[in-house]
Order: C-alpha cells, then sequence, then structure tokens
C-alpha cells in the first residue's frame, strides 16, 4: 500500500486494527519511535518502538498518555471566533470558509499598508520540520511579514557553540554508555532527557562515575555520585577554574591542543587568573570540591559532558557554553569516541532548508526581524524609524507566549491590544489562544503527516498519521495552504502536499523509502568525531579564542560574566529564582491533563530551611514571590532540593490554571543573553512572603 492508499484508508476509518510508526513531536531531546495502537480507526495506545535504538521500547509518563491528550474533551475542534473582550475566552464557532475569509481580508488590509506589521510567532509545540516552519515559512516570506528571531529557548548555547565548535555537533550520545566519568551538566536528566539517563546508568553499573552540576538537588542530582551545587550564573567561573587546576597539573594533551585548538596563548593565560578559590568565591563551591572535579576530569578517560540548556539562560550563558566546551580539547578527550560534549546534535543533519523554507519567496530588502524574547515590550511599541511599523497582527503557532514568554504583564498587555489582530492555530484554549481573534483547530501528532531530525541523538525519524484529523482539525501546513489561496498567493509551492513536503524536507540525503518502511534511519557519522581534529569552524580547530566574537567587538575568548540579577546586590530582592521544567509538563504542553497536573498537584516554589524559617514560611504554605516586575503566588515546599539564597518556581503553569492568574514568568525580566539574543528565564531575583 502506497502512503496515500494508507492515508485513504485512514480516513475511511477502515475497521481493520493497526500499528502506525511515529515520531514523539515534543521539543524534548529524546525524539522517541512511537507506536500507535489504531482499533476502528481510534487510537487506544502510544508506545515506544522497540526497534528503535535510541526509544527502546520506553517513553516518558507524559507521550505514554497521548490517547489522553490527543481525544481530551476540551480540545478545539473547529474554529472559533471570539465574542468576549480579549483575555475573556469567551468564543462562537464558525465555519471553516467564514474564518479563513475574514483573516485573509484582514491580513490583506493590514499587508497593503506594511506587511511587516504582521508577525509570526513560533516555537516548538512541534519540531516537526513540516508542522512547524515548512508551509509557513514559504506564507509568511511571500506576504513580506516580519521575521522572527527564534531565541526562547537554545540561542545563547547555540551561539556559544558555533564560536567553538563549529556548530551543533558533538559526541553520539549512545558512547555515553561507555565513557569512564560523565558530567551531567545544566541537564535534569532524569526528567527532561530521560533516554540519555539510561545510557548514564549503563555507564555507571559498568563502573562510570557520575557527577551532576546544577543548583537544584533536582531529580538527577540525587541519583548522580557527586552534587556540585554552585550559584545560578556561576558556570563560566566554574570551567575557568577547572582549566586553571588542568594548567597547574599538567593534565593537559599538549599534543591535541597544539594540532586542533587555537588561542591556547590567551586561555592559558585568562584561566591562570582563575584560582579555585576565587571561582569558590562566585560559585558558592568550596575550593576543595572544585580541585577535586578538576582532578577527575584532568585523569579520566574517557570522560564526557552532557551539557544542556539549563545553565544558559542567564546573561552569561554564551561564555559560559564556550567555557565548558573548551574543556574536552584541553584533555584530549575527544581522541575517544565515550570522549568528549553533547549539547544538541541538531546541526548534524542535513535538512535541505531551502527546498523545505523556500527563503527565496522573501522580499528584498529583508523585512525587519522581532525577538520573540522581547515580545511584551515589542507589542507595546509604537511605530518609529528604527523599530518600523507598530504590530498589528500576531499569528501564534506551535507556542503559547502568555505562558512562556518572560515578564508576562508585558506580553499579557500587549496580547490585550484591542487594534491587535490575533490568529491562534490550537489543540487547546491556552492563555495565549484566550486572547485571540480567531482560533483554529490543528491536528496533533497522531493526525498529520511530518519528518523529523533531533537535538539528542542523529536519527531521522517520519511520523505517519494514524487517525483521521478530529472534528474539524487541520494540519498546520494545510491551514497556511489554505491562508495562501485565500490571499491569492499563486506559487506553485502553495501546492505541495504535506508528503511532498515531508520528501523535500531530506531530499535525496535521507533514504524516504527506508522511512517509509521503517520509520527511523541513522545518519552516517562518524563515532569520534573529532578523534583528529576537523572541527566545523572557520579555522577547522576547537577555537578557544573566536575571531568572530573580537570581530563583533566582544571578547574572543571566554570569560564569567556575573548575572544581571547577583544574589545579594539587592536588598528588596534577596533570593535568586531559578524556573526549571517541572518533570510531568513539556513546557507548558500537558498542564491541562488531569492526571499528570494531578501528580504535579500545584504549582510549586522549592525553598530551603533557613529561607523559609527567615521568613515565617512553612512548608506547604501559600507564598507570594515577587519583584518589581509582578507577583505569583505558589505552595512552598520547603527542601534540601534548593540551597540558601535560591528558590526553584517550577515551570511552566498555564496561568489560568495556577492558583491566582499568573505564573513565574510574571517574573522574569526581558534582559536578553551575551550570545544569541536569548532570554534570561534563570537570572531573576525575587522576594517570598507568607500570605
Ligand atoms: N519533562 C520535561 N522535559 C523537557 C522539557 C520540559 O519542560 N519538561 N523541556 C524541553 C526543552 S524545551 C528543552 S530546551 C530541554 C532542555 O531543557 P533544560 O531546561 O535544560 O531542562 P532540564 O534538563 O530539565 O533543566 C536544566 C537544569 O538546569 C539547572 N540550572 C538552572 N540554572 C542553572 C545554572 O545556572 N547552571 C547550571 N549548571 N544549571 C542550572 C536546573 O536546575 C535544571 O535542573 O528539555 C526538554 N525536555
Ligand atoms: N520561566 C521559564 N520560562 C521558560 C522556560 C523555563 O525554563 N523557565 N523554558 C523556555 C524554553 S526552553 C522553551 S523551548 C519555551 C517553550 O515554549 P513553547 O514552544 O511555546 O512551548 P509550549 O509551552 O509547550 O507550547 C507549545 C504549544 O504548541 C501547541 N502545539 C503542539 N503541537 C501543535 C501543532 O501541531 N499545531 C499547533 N498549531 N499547535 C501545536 C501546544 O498545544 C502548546 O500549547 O519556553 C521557555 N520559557
Ligand atoms: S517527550 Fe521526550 S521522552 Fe517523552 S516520548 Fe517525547 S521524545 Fe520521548
Ligand atoms: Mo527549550
Amino acid at each position: 500500500m502506497n502512503p496515500d492508499q494508507e492515508d485513504a484508508m485512514l480516513a475511511a476509518n477502515a475497521p481493520a486494527r493497526v500499528t502506525v510508526r511515529g515520531a514523539c513531536p515534543h521539543d524534548c531531546p529524546d525524539t522517541c519511535a512511537l507506536l500507535t495502537t489504531v482499533s476502528d480507526g481510534v487510537a487506544t495506545k502510544v508506545q515506544g518502538n522497540p526497534d528503535h535504538k535510541h526509544t527502546q521500547g520506553v517513553l516518558c509518563t507524559k507521550v505514554s498518555r497521548y490517547t489522553e491528550r490527543t481525544y481530551h474533551s476540551e480540545r478545539i475542534l473547529h474554529p472559533l471566533r471570539r465574542i468576549g473582550p480579549k483575555g475573556s475566552g469567551r468564543f462562537e464557532q464558525v465555519a471553516w470558509s467564514e474564518a479563513l475569509e475574514d483573516i485573509a481580508a484582514r491580513l490583506t488590509q493590514i499587508a497593503t499598508r506594511d506587511p511587516q506589521a504582521i508577525l509570526p510567532y513560533s516555537y516548538g509545540g512541534t519540531m516537526g520540520l513540516v508542522q512547524s516552519e515548512g508551509m509557513a515559512a514559504r506564507f509568511f516570506s511571500s506576504i513580506g511579514a516580519s521575521q522572527l528571531d527564534r531565541t526562547i529557548c537554545a540561542s545563547a548555547g547555540g551561539e556559544g557553540l558555533l564560536r567553538t565548535l563549529g556548530g551543533k555537533v558533538g559526541m553520539k550520545v549512545e558512547f555515553f554508555a561507555q565513557a569512564r566519568l560523565i558530567l551531567i551538566w545544566g541537564s535534569n536528566s532524569v526528567g527532561s532527557n530521560l533516554h540519555f539517563w539510561r545510557l548514564a546508568q549503563e555507564a555507571k553499573r559498568a563502573g562510570a562515575r557520575l557527577v551532576c552540576i546544577d543548583p537544584r538537588r533536582s531529580e538527577t542530582a540525587e541519583k548522580c555520585h557527586e552534587h556540585v551545587q554552585l550559584r545560578p550564573g556561576t558556570d563560566a567561573a566554574l570551567a575557568l577554574a577547572i582549566m586553571h587546576e588542568l594548567i597547574v597539573n599538567d593534565w593537559l594533551d599538549h599534543d591535541y591542543i597544539a594540532q586542533h585548538t587555537l588561542g591556547w596563548d590567551g586561555l592559558r593565560e585568562r584561566a591562570l587568573q582563575w584560582s579555585p578559590e576565587r571561582a569558590g568565591e562566585i560559585c558558592g563551591l568550596a575550593p576543595a570540591q572544585i580541585r577535586s572535579l578538576a582532578r577527575d576530569w584532568g585523569t579520566t578517560q574517557p570522560a564526557a559532558i552532557r551539557l544542556n540548556y539549563g545553565m544558559q539562560r542567564v546573561r552569561g550563558g554564551g561564555n559560559a557554553v564556550r567555557a565548558i566546551a573548551c574543556l574536552p580539547a584541553l584533555t584530549g578527550a575527544w581522541r575517544h569516541r565515550a570522549g568528549g560534549l553533547l549539547l544538541s546534535s541538531s546541526g548534524q543533519f542535513p535538512v535541505q532548508w531551502q527546498a523545505l523554507q523556500r527563503r527565496d519567496l522573501m522580499r528584498s530588502p529583508a523585512p525587519r526581524t522581532i525577538n520573540m524574547s522581547t515580545i511584551g515590550d515589542d507589542l507595546l511599541r509604537p511605530a518609529s524609524t528604527e523599530f518600523g511599523p507598530r504590530i498589528e497582527a500576531l499569528v501564534v503557532y506551535n507556542s503559547n507566549p502568555l505562558a512562556v514568554a518572560p515578564e508576562s504583564a508585558k506580553v499579557a498587555a500587549g496580547f490585550a491590544r484591542e487594534n491587535l489582530f490575533t490568529v491562534v492555530l490550537e489543540h487547546f484554549q491556552t492563555d495565549t489562544a484566550d486572547y485571540a481573534d480567531y482560533i483554529l483547530p490543528a491536528t496533533t501528532q497522531l493526525e498529520h503527516w511530518d519528518v523529523h531530525y533531533s537535538y539528542g541523538h542523529t536519527d531521522v525519524l517520519l511520523n505517519r498519521p494514524a487517525i483521521a484529523p478530529l472534528g474539524e482539525s487541520r494540519p498546520n501546513a494545510q491551514i497556511f495552504r489554505d491562508l495562501a489561496r485565500h490571499m491569492g498567493l499563486t506559487d506553485p509551492c502553495f501546492a505541495d502536499d504535506d508528503l511532498t513536503l515531508c520528501r523535500a524536507a531530506y531530499g535525496d540525503q535521507v533514504d524516504f523509502d527506508l522511512l517509509l518502511d521503517q520509520g527511523f534511519a541513522s545518519l552516517a557519522l562518524p563515532d569520534a568525531p573529532f578523534a583528529q581534529g576537523g572541527f566545523p569552524t572557520a579555522s577547522g580547530k576547537c577555537e578557544f579564542f573566536s575571531a568572530a566574537l573580537d570581530k563583533a567587538g566582544m571578547d574572543g575568548l571566554p570569560d564569567h560574566l556575573p548575572n544581571y540579577e547577583v544574589a545579594g546586590s539587592s536588598a528588596s530582592y534577596p533570593l535568586a529564582m531559578i524556573s526549571p521544567p517541572a518533570r510531568n509538563f513539556l513546557n507548558s504542553s500537558f498542564v491541562n491533563l488531569k492526571s499528570l497536573r494531578d501528580i504535579e498537584g500545584e504549582p510549586l516554589l522549592e525553598i530551603s530551611a533557613a529561607d523559609a524559617t527567615a521568613r515565617s514560611i512553612v512548608d506547604g504554605a501559600v507564598v507570594r514571590v515577587f519583584n518589581d516586575r509582578g507577583d505569583y503566588r505558589c505552595r512552598a515546599k520547603v527542601c534540601d532540593r534548593a540551597r540558601p539564597g535560591v528558590v526553584h518556581g517550577l515551570g511552566i503553569w498555564w496561568r489560568k490554571l495556577g492558583l491566582a492568574g499568573t505564573n513565574v514568568n510574571q517574573l522574569t525580566s526581558q534582559h536578553l543573553t551575551d550570545m544569541g539574543r536569548g532570554p534570561v528565564f534563570y537570572d531573576c531575583l525575587v522576594e517570598v512572603q507568607a500570605v
């Protein structure tokens, strides 16, 4: 049966019981291969594919309940038009034709004045190449809309990696199982990178030592041999002090440094300024712990670092990633396939971006770019020569900015503007959808085609639709095709169907028949990518010194940049707050699934006994967490997960499902990182009070 026939069969609700191969769409490094059981056209079970080596038949709790999400009684199944005030969440059902005609007319009207007043807003709701920016990019380029700088997650670390290793490249994840030492750095793998954690366990059973570097005593930290509980935003200081020790003890691979790195003399001089005593002061660590960590790194082979994005959501995030990414080259860890570093593997996929997204359709000169991390300020900005036109229309898909973007009070005020026209493509009536003029019902991963890359392994995955679209829902790509037609766009690229887009995503770089057949395909990559150097930088070396950064007027060498909001610098707000993910939510997705919300209970603030006692806060009390940007109510959890001086507001609750209509992003700021223009969610001072 060819895929089209299979589609037809599914649409016709053939009574057969079938198992359909798919891919998990979520913004998670594991990119699992799914097997969905379908009986009489209804998906009854979603499981991990046992044949896929990275999935091994295991899914996380969230996605093993995928049918609960798909068939949720609150799924949006019809186009909706606003009937109440913005934000009130009151809508009426309308026909697709009416919604599309009206939206096209409104967008056309704005575009006639200046198409840059239209802004797409999207992120990682689905990571599929087709249903994320596949057809959407073609549409927004063609109409001349403003471009969106998609910085909200990984851009500081991404740029740090680019300037050091040359891109989002690194170890093959499977070889972590053979390492003798693993530093799990800024990552709660148990919660957010489960399949990596399994490899780390395998290494541990074979005798490896696991060290977790994290301000929070996370589910992962408590299961490692050692927890290095540093203050938020001090990772570069720690990495530089490790280098200091590598140098003074001569735990260096001089040959690797000479042949495959750039800028050693400068880095050596910089690192020698970072004694464990100096770094210890900043990090809040005993110098002896830094010395022993350096000894472990300097004297164990093969040694590997699993870095994750949790440590780069602070002012110096880019520099911190640069400093850490230097460590494997100093000791020659890259010589072994089980040594080196992995932050993201996504740069290794041969995605045919131009064929898929057709950026050639963009007008010249290119429209302005708006940073998604400052959407609060930008929605409130009037027209000006520097900024350009005021934002008059927003098309939101695959994202929930009211919940996830920093400084929510401003985001909410922006979305509440009566003269802003907002369209939201969604599965559910999220906090953001409450502010829409139109909500358009989107299909879920069980209902559409897509093809995936991954940032945690190196396999391509194909997702076949398992069931027919529920209600009147349509795939994102279909909605953008429909809008293109209603706006009179005639380029033949708008006729490409989703399967054609799936093929275009990798062109002849991946065997599509293999994908159709088995659902996944491994990229052909060397086991030890930088054993003999060959980094994808301009110099071909690991760049301790970056000429590109230097030329841009920045420090060419990595350094520690203190947070914008350093603990101890404000009498009013003495506590540093980080807001890492709660294990059973994925960003703000799944918060509306009762069974998962029941596990998480209520929005929590983890606080140390010392800080709680000083404020007469008892375990389980409702507290007010606040700073000049706003306040947030949640329940205090007095526990040793938090070190004194640091509190953890676990994320990311829907505002309307929290205790008082706001969530943790009411407190975060719109400051940006040193590199990559990213948000600084974990660089945030607060005070806490019992209520
Ligand atoms: N269950 C679940 N899984 C997820 C997600 C989710 O929300 N829930 N989110 C997904 C997304 S979008 C991403 S980007 C990825 C990765 O997302 P990450 O945010 O990296 O996810 P975690 O690994 O859960 O958390 C990072 C860890 O970094 C720690 N941390 C905070 N500040 C610092 C610091 O300054 N230094 C150091 N060393 N550590 C710090 C936090 O305490 C936390 O334990 O995970 C994905 N997987
Ligand atoms: N305070 C704080 N804030 C954070 C973070 C943090 O750690 N702390 N983490 C940040 C990070 S790492 C990230 S990546 C961002 C994530 O921010 P987002 O990418 O906005 O992630 P979600 O909150 O999961 O919202 C995704 C939405 O897309 C919808 N969706 C899923 N699939 C589809 C589809 O096929 N079509 C359509 N139309 N919609 C779909 C889902 O229903 C969901 O509402 O949040 C950031 N915000
Ligand atoms: S969210 Fe992550 S761990 Fe869970 S099924 Fe998806 S890819 Fe796998
Ligand atoms: Mo993310």
